[in-house]
């Protein structure tokens, strides 16, 4: 793309002789451009000045951002294609409708929210998507990928509405989800719009991050052939105060490395976001065209409406770039809010001549002076370009009004928060942009409804349907999926032969067999942030090779090893770098491929436990709102389990926070066994049985000899409880529960119990606390409702049916892990976790500095027996001491 330069005169004395002779240049570099095959040629010229320049030692490095001026410049532009007339039409019926659902609802339900300045400053720029860009998906086409700023969600239902695909009904409801008429959603949640919405966008940074991974996923797909390589693009809006989000420009790089031209951002440039100005003492489209190009993308600025072309090609000078350039967005919103007399003043009178510029412009057209991101043709011609793009993605940087049309509210800082409109901006919105109803109706913010029959909606519905259909739809296509048998599991359900494994090794063998499996290991997705290494996975590389969309452009150095570092252009495992946000992007675009692809990918996501959902959280949470599907596995999991690391490495809590996401079943499995057993199911339920769940796994470092699956364990694995050694000596009388490596020290607790005070106790693997609260209150939940029915018991209580005594539970995760199953155990229930702050040391200091070791599980029990009545006190004070406890140590909560 050929880049008007701007000429800027510098300031000192000398300049204007100066200018003529660099006038003088610029003439003659014109007529080279003009001339037959110019373009290229005074590219080739400009490079090869530059290269000489640098070479005579003068410091010309390029600049990262161009001049504050549109990149396509207007003689390169075509015409628009669409009619604007009727196009005009259409998006200001969206516009009032989206306003009037807003307000509406506001003035029925004071305080129930909604956004009207953010679709205000989009409109345009998603309507000549929709009207000539965005295709659906149709027959053996597959359909774009849009995702939009989840605040102009108003506005899509407004062109949903038009479209007849939402009723006046939808509208009325808009945020009234929960009545018996159907309702509409705040923002794009497909969890809760599971036709409609296809991708969560409104936790800010989620979409740009996840619009980066969709793509780079496809091209995956394409390469592995498990899609044909088709021109569907993904495309972007965003808020350019949503562009401060780390996870907005965190991925950035991996869009231009993966060559990604099937991505497209558009960066909605209102210059504002919630309080106020995104850069007023700067220009946000500057810093943000910088951040790009720096990350190797195609920059196109959408700046200046049509209106200032003739303005632009009479600026010979370069006085009027040059104003353009040096005010900051403060000025520029100052501009929108105060109009044109004060742009007159202000803009252009800061000089003479650019005074002189606009001598015949009234204040009115002056305040009329349309920004690029407001003028349908700029849009199109930038839309078309990126489109074009070969070899890397585009970003479109559209400078628009927030608030646009919307009366008083334009442009101020609290745009954002208006919620309703008074009644003389309802009545300068229905004049501005000619809404054909009456003055009483629009005071009362009443919709409109066009004629079936009028031709705009006529023209609307036809350019839809020339694009494949309606969007953004979501489909849930149907795929077919067959589970294998448990019997393929069969070597990870036998012991290991006294062997001492961990359940990380034993989760990557069957991951490598899992890849193997003839009809779903082609759907398998390994995923890893930098930490391959870590869980022992390199054998993976080596078997199935890392993406790499340009393969491997070197010989590895390690090539005549067997595990060499094998990158491949067709490679099945994601190896995303120390990008824990982008690696779960990557897990969401697998996740959800069954719907967005119909095809059943299975991303395994494996990561360091500490640093997922304390960490990424919010990308997990929208991955569920998603119907994700997969499974997420923490490795290097527990407080006590990862020796040495310390406070920031050893994860104690992960499985609180993972509870708490609705479709997220979490496990704390002990055995290579008990994995196996929950990722067949897993599979089974969520891609045969077509659940919208998803699984999150624990996964140890502690080597020690796996048992073989004992027989009839399998549904208690699942639910989350079974028996894994009754007491040998008589009926226990007290109940030992573990996870994890923890489970351990809990079978060895109940030896102690055994020799030394002769005590029977059975001991219990739980594998899922979370699963198992959640039954017991869907069971209370049942009960509540049902007063008068027979009574349903939660599994858990059937499975301790007849366990007698103190219940002592020991976990590597914080109390509050197995405290979800207190609620119906009562004061029998005794719990042993690790909270508090992680330490430095090996497993044995740690887990007696937290108290979850053998000997603390038996003083516990000794205890819990002694308060019971069925062991003496004063001997368990002294079995205390024997046990090496220190009954007056610190806490370890805040030791
Ligand atoms: C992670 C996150 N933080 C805060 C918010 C609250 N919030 C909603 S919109 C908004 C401002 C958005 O500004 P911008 O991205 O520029 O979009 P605009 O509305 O200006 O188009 C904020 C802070 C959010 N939705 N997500
Ligand atoms: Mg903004």
């Amino acid at each position: 793309m050929a880049q008007l330069q701007a000429y800027t005169p510098p300031s000192d004395d000398g300049a204007r002789d100066e200018s003529e002779e660099v006038s003088e240049w610029i003439e003659a570099f014109d007529q080279l451009v003009d001339s037959r095959n110019g373009f290229e040629l005074s590219a080739r010229i400009l490079q090869a000045l530059s290269q000489h320049a640098y070479d005579r030692g003068l410091s010309v490095t390029s600049s990262i951002s161009t001049p504050y001026v549109n990149t396509i410049p207007a003689a390169m532009e075509e015409p628009y294609p669409g009619n604007r007339q009727w196009e005009r039409r259409i998006e200001s019926w969206i516009r009032w409708n989206a306003m009037a659902m807003v307000h509406h609802q506001n003035k029925k339900d004071a305080g129930i929210g909604g956004h009207i300045s953010t679709y205000s400053s989009l409109a345009t720029l998603v309507e000549v998507g929709f009207n000539h860009f965005f295709r659906a998906q149709y027959g053996d086409q597959p359909g774009d990928f849009i995702y939009i700023q989840g605040h102009a969600s108003p506005g899509i239902y407004a062109r949903a509405f038009l479209e007849g695909r939402l009723t006046e009904q939808h509208l009325e409801n808009f945020r009234h989800e929960l009545r018996s008429t159907p309702g509409l959603s705040s923002y794009p949640h497909p969890w809760l719009m599971p036709n409609f919405w296809q991708f969560p966008t409104v936790s800010m940074g989620i979409s740009p991050i996840n619009a980066i991974y969709q793509a780079r996923f496809m091209r995956y797909l394409e390469n592995r052939n498990i899609i044909p390589r088709t021109p569907r693009r993904v495309w972007a809006f965003v808020g350019d105060g949503e562009m401060e989000e780390p996870e907005a420009t965190g991925s950035l790089t991996l869009a231009s490395r993966a060559q990604l031209d099937n991505l497209i951002f558009v960066v909605n440039c209102n210059l504002q976001r919630l309080d106020g100005l995104v850069r007023g003492n700067g220009k946000i489209i500057q810093e943000l065209e910088a951040i790009f190009r720096g990350a190797g993308w195609n920059v196109i600025k959408v700046l200046w409406g049509c209106e200032w072309d003739p303005l632009l090609a009479q600026d010979r000078s370069g006085l009027l770039r040059k104003r353009m350039e040096e005010c900051v967005d403060g000025e520029y919103q100052n501009y929108k809010v105060r109009g044109g007399a004060y742009i007159r003043e202000q803009f252009f009178g800061k000089y003479p001549e650019l005074r002189e510029l606009v001598a015949n412009f009234t204040d009115e057209n002056l305040g009329r002076l349309r920004y690029g991101g407001h003028d349908t043709q700029k849009i199109y011609n930038a839309y078309k370009h990126a489109l074009e793009q070969k070899g890397g993605p585009t970003v479109i940087l559209a400078k628009t009004v927030k608030g646009y049309g919307i009366g008083s509210a334009e442009a101020r800082n609290a745009t954002h928060q208006e919620k309703k409109l008074s009644e003389r901006d309802l009545q300068v919105f229905r004049a501005r942009f000619e809404i054909p109803i009456k003055e009483e109706e629009a005071e009362e913010g009443a919709f409109y409804r066009p004629p079936e029959d009028c031709p705009e909606i006529a023209y609307l519905k036809e350019q839809r349907q020339k694009l494949g259909g309606y969007i953004p739809k979501r489909s849930a296509r149907p795929f077919e999926f067959e589970t294998p048998s448990l019997e393929y599991f069969a070597e990870f359900l036998e012991d290991s032969k006294q062997r001492p494994v961990s359940t990380t090794m034993g989760f990557v063998s069957m991951l490598r067999h899992l890849l193997k499996e003839p009809k779903i290991g082609q759907y398998v997705v390994p995923i890893v942030p930098d930490e391959a290494r870590t869980f022992g996975m390199e054998s993976l590389i080596r078997q199935v090779g890392i993406f790499a969309s340009q393969g491997q452009l070197y010989k590895p150095y390690d090539r005549s090893m067997f595990l060499y570092y094998r990158e491949e252009k067709d490679g099945q495992m994601l190896e995303e770098g120390i990008t824990e946000a982008g690696s779960m992007a990557s897990c969401t675009a697998a996740g959800a491929a069954y719907c967005n692809y119909g095809i059943p990918m299975i991303p395994f996501f494996a990561f360091y436990s500490m640093f997922g959902f304390q960490r990424i959280g919010d990308l997990i949470w929208a991955f569920a709102d998603a119907r994700g599907k997969g499974f997420l596995m923490g490795g290097t999991a527990g407080r006590t389990t990862l020796a040495g690391e310390g406070l920031q490495h050893q994860d104690g809590h992960s499985h609180l926070l993972a509870t708490a996401v609705p479709t997220c079943a979490s496990y704390d499995p002990a055995y290579v066994y008990e994995i196996a057993v929950i990722i067949h199911d897993g599979i089974r339920r969520m891609y045969e049985k077509k659940e919208d769940r998803f699984y999150y796994i624990t996964m140890y470092n502690e080597n020690y000899p796996m048992p073989a699956l004992p027989e009839g364990s399998r549904e208690g694995i699942l639910r989350g409880i079974y028996k894994v050694r009754t007491a040998a000596n008589g009926k226990a009388i007290v109940q030992l529960c573990g996870s994890g490596p923890i489970l351990n020290e809990a079978l060895r607790a109940q030896n102690i119990l055994v020799h030394e005070y002769g005590i029977p106790a059975d001991v219990w693997s739980v594998t899922s606390y979370s699963e198992l609260r959640r039954d017991g209150l869907e069971a209370e939940r049942w009960n509540r409702l049902h007063p008068d029915q027979p009574r349903k018991r939660p599994y858990l209580l059937n499975a301790l049916d007849d366990a007698e005594g103190p219940i002592v539970a020991a976990t590597d995760y914080v109390k509050l892990v197995p405290d979800q199953i207190a609620h119906w155990l009562g004061e029998r229930f005794m719990v042993l976790g690790t909270d508090g702050f992680g330490r430095s040391d090996n497993r044995e200091h740690l887990r007696k500095h937290f108290e979850v070791n053998a000997e603390a599980i038996t003083g516990a029990a000794l205890s819990g027996l002694a308060q019971v009545g069925k062991f003496d006190a004063v001997r368990a004070r002294d079995a205390l001491k024997a046990l090496s406890i220190d009954t007056e140590k610190m806490n370890p909560l805040l030791a």
